[in-house]
């Protein structure tokens, strides 16, 4: 049995799908497993489209490219063509902080900027409106760059954004460059990323080459300052003696993202949602690449380490450990404390294209059982690991987003880097271990890729487990449910978790959310309307 109580989890699969009609059980079968094997983990069904009908807590390519990917560049004016709902509901909905950081910069987030398409544009085309906003924004603000984002009428209707945004670059003299994120293109937000990185390498990557002064220096892909994260991340680099020229995209300016390529190295935080930017860096300028991980004190420790690793140099070596015994010393004696009363508790997680794996690190440290878990709209090499790559052959974004054709920059190639890189695999350095979620998992649990709200609730009427990691679109459910819901997209109001300071207030949420009472007396409307409860009436 899974857990301390509750079927076997090929029994709750059963049930899970029990419910549904026989096509959507065929497609569902595949992304519902049981965690059997976990060093060669089973084909899961991921990355495909979802049943209509289903409530999924996906989004759309808009919400990964303005979203998720470039909207958190501070001083880019972001504007949105479409209808006013697409630039309404994106406006700082995701806790991506930000400050300004250096003088004369200005902080544009606070701003939403749209078209506001209406039916007229619809029927004779919205380009004139968008060059009229583009000039009005620039005379209003005078960014450095402005960029543009197509909603989905945009690409129905054929508006050529990108000969909207060239002739206004020319015309007035800073970058301006535009998205074909339409929202129904791929299957989720995953397509969005891959857009926003082409557009990022293409129109920002690479324009200031003014060197960096600095011993060791490196970006960190795929961190995006939910709830401070970064800055958590910012601290423990300089304590370490490492400068970090630009975080993608978290609390960064135009100017760091366009003088970026000048670093030693690139880390890559969410491997899902960036991993295209490190390629297309690492194939122009050289810059090798490795994934890290800076949720929970496993993986922090281990990330700090391998970056000292791979400079090599001995004081670094030395004073990464100096600071990771200092930090410890203060994360010891919390977790000890918070240990005793979340040892044995579960947890389940579903989350996006990488933090349902990478917090259960966090949930693990504090002697909790990770009894469910699945992504949203990650991958297959996210599921199952990297190596699962080469045997993927069809990826359902790849038919509708072009490959950038990258080559190698001559006179910007940075050849040391190469044979850096080169030299420190013959000597059994690993750049590429990246194992995926469901080697992590524990024999025995569930892994459920893009979960219905029918399976969610199915799940915790089987197994009640004491918290449960998702969305602002279930957390409420979940909650009526009797069971604390901490959103892992927005931590809520909380946070940072990053980090060592992130972990110490991970441990202290978690362990306040689940030594409540006060679930136990909730009861949801539906009890006191009479009705059978949700997961009652589901059946
Ligand atoms: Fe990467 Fe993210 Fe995530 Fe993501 Fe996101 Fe996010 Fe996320 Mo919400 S980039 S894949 S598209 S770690 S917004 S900061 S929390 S779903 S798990």
């Amino acid at each position: 049995p899974m857990g301390p109580t509750g079927p076997s989890a090929a029994e709750a699969r059963e049930q899970m799908l029990d419910i549904y009609p026989k096509k959507t059980l065929r497609k569902r079968s595949k992304q519902i497993l049981v965690n059997e094997t976990p060093s060669t983990p089973a084909e899961i069904g991921a990355n495909s489209r979802t049943v209509p009908g289903i409530i999924t807590q996906r989004g759309c390519s808009y919400a990964g490219c303005k979203g998720v990917v470039i909207g958190p560049i501070y001083d880019v004016l972001h504007i949105t063509h479409g209808p006013i709902g697409c630039g309404w509901y994106s406006w700082l909905s995701r806790r991506n902080m930000n400050k300004i950081r250096k003088e004369g910069e200005t902080n544009y987030l606070q701003y939403s900027m749209s078209t506001d398409m209406q039916e007229d544009h619809i029927v004779f085309g919205g380009e004139k409106q968008l060059e009229q906003a583009i000039q009005e924004a620039y005379d209003e603000f005078k960014p450095k760059a402005i960029s543009v984002y197509a909603t989905c009428p945009v690409g129905l209707i054929g508006d050529d954004i990108h000969s909207v945004c060239r002739k206004m670059k020319e015309k007035l003299g800073i970058n301006v460059f535009g998205f074909s994120c339409e929202g129904y293109k791929g299957v989720s937000q995953s397509a969005g990323h891959h857009i926003a990185n082409n557009g990022v390498f293409k129109h920002m990557i690479g324009l200031d080459d003014t060197p960096v002064d600095f011993k060791y220096k490196i970006n960190i892909l795929g961190e995006y300052n939910i709830g401070g994260d970064a800055w958590e991340i910012d601290r423990i680099f300089a304590l370490c003696g490492i400068k970090i020229i630009g975080t993608l995209s978290g609390g960064v300016s135009y100017d760091d993202i366009t003088n970026c390529h000048m670093a030693d190295l690139n880390v890559v935080m969410c491997h899902r949602s960036i991993n295209y930017m490190a390629e297309m860096m690492e194939t122009k300028f050289g810059i090798p690449w490795f994934k890290v991980n800076f949720i929970g004190i496993e993986g922090t420790k281990k990330s700090l380490r391998k970056i000292a690793q791979y400079f090599g140099d001995k004081a670094l070596i030395d004073k990464v450990e100096e600071v990771i015994a200092k930090e410890m010393s203060e994360v010891r004696p919390v977790l000890e404390d918070v240990t005793t009363r979340t040892q044995g508790k579960t947890a389940a997680l579903f989350v996006g294209g990488s933090r349902a794996h990478h917090y259960q690190d966090l949930f693990n440290d504090m002697g909790m059982q990770v009894i469910a878990a699945g992504y949203e709209f990650a991958h297959r090499d996210d599921y199952e690991g990297r190596d699962v790559l080469p045997s993927i052959k069809v990826d359902a974004d790849s038919r509708n987003i072009e490959e950038l054709k990258i080559e190698a920059d001559p006179e910007r190639y940075n050849a040391s880097h190469a044979e850096r890189k080169k030299s420190l695999e013959e000597a059994g350095f690993t750049f590429e271990d990246y194992e995926g979620m469901m080697r992590q998992m524990a024999k025995d649990t569930l892994v459920i890729d893009d979960i219905s709200h029918h399976e969610l609730e199915k799940l915790i009427e089987l197994y009640k487990p004491n918290v449960i990691g998702s969305g602002v679109k279930d957390k409420y459910v979940i909650e009526k449910m009797g069971v604390p819901c901490k959103q892992l997209h927005s931590y809520d109001y909380g946070g940072p978790y990053a980090g060592f300071k992130g972990a110490i207030n991970f441990y202290k949420e978690i362990d306040r959310m689940t030594s409540s009472k006060v679930w136990q007396l909730t009861r949801a409307p539906w009890h006191e309307a009479g009705d059978a409860p949700a997961t009652e009436t589901a059946e």
